[in-house]
């Protein structure tokens, strides 16, 4: 792996204020309406941003820390709505995989989450999943590992989280990872996606999510603070 910095990402400023208050020399920069916070962990050069919600922010975001920031490694830390029922409030899952559940050219005779030259799923980097299970082993901490689907909908249905269930396969569901996936994918940067468990996309989900983002946005930032301590540069 190079050595250049790494990005820390997330959507909501929730989602990221763990890991910039864990930050030294942290200085701002102001750049295409989003705040970049470039700084150190435990001597290590890090920039981090939060996109705002959805996928057009999300891939300025992502962009933007890779192509202006110099980022060569990105760790996005958030939550998410469960779809698996072996994920509870709180729980952490590492993205094998993602997609985006809402893009539908099926007209055309192509699968949901397709367009022609793209991809229905885009894999996240091995090694930084491999990192992230020795970590978990180390702490203790459960980890599960499965496909996560993004769409620019907070999903609050029980119909549309089996329908995503049905057709993707996923594990979870959120607004922004697939964004990054592609962004990752097509400029070679190695990525991550994590998130914990803020409510289940279902009737509760905005209840739950308000009582839950915070303390689940903080467990997912400990989690990535532990990332960049294992990653070498
Ligand atoms: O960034 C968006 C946030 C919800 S929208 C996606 N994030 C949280 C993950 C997420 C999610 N996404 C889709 C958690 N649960 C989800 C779900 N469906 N059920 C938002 C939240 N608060 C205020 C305004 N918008």
């Amino acid at each position: 792996m190079a050595n250049g910095r790494i990005a820390i990402m997330g959507a909501m400023p929730e989602e990221i204020e763990p890991v910039i208050n864990a930050l030294d020399n942290v200085h701002t920069i102001v750049y295409g309406d989003n705040k970049y916070y470039e700084g150190t962990y435990h001597g290590k050069e890090v920039v981090v941003a939060y996109s705002k919600i959805g996928k057009v922010f999300a891939t300025l975001t992502a962009t933007t820390l890779i192509e202006k920031f110099g980022c060569d490694l990105l760790l996005f830390s958030g939550v998410a709505g469960a779809i698996n029922s072996k994920l509870k409030i709180g729980d952490l899952i590492v993205a094998n995989g993602l997609c985006q559940h809402d893009l539908d050219i099926t007209a055309f005779g192509h699968p949901f989450g397709y367009v022609p030259e793209g991809n229905v799923c885009i894999p996240t980097d091995e090694g930084l999943r491999h990192i992230a299970k020795e970590i978990a082993q180390k702490k203790g901490l459960a980890l599960q590992e499965g496909l996560i689907a993004t769409g620019d909908q907070f999903v609050a249905d029980p119909e549309r989280k089996e329908w995503i269930a049905a057709t993707f396969n996923a594990d979870a569901l959120e607004m922004e990872g697939a964004s990054v996936a592609v962004v990752c994918n097509a400029l070679n940067v190695p990525f991550f996606v994590l998130r914990a468990i803020s409510d289940s996309a279902d009737m509760d989900a905005s209840f739950n999510f308000d009582e839950f983002l915070e303390s689940s946005a903080k467990i997912s930032a400990d989690f990535i603070l532990s990332m960049v301590d294992a990653i070498e540069r």
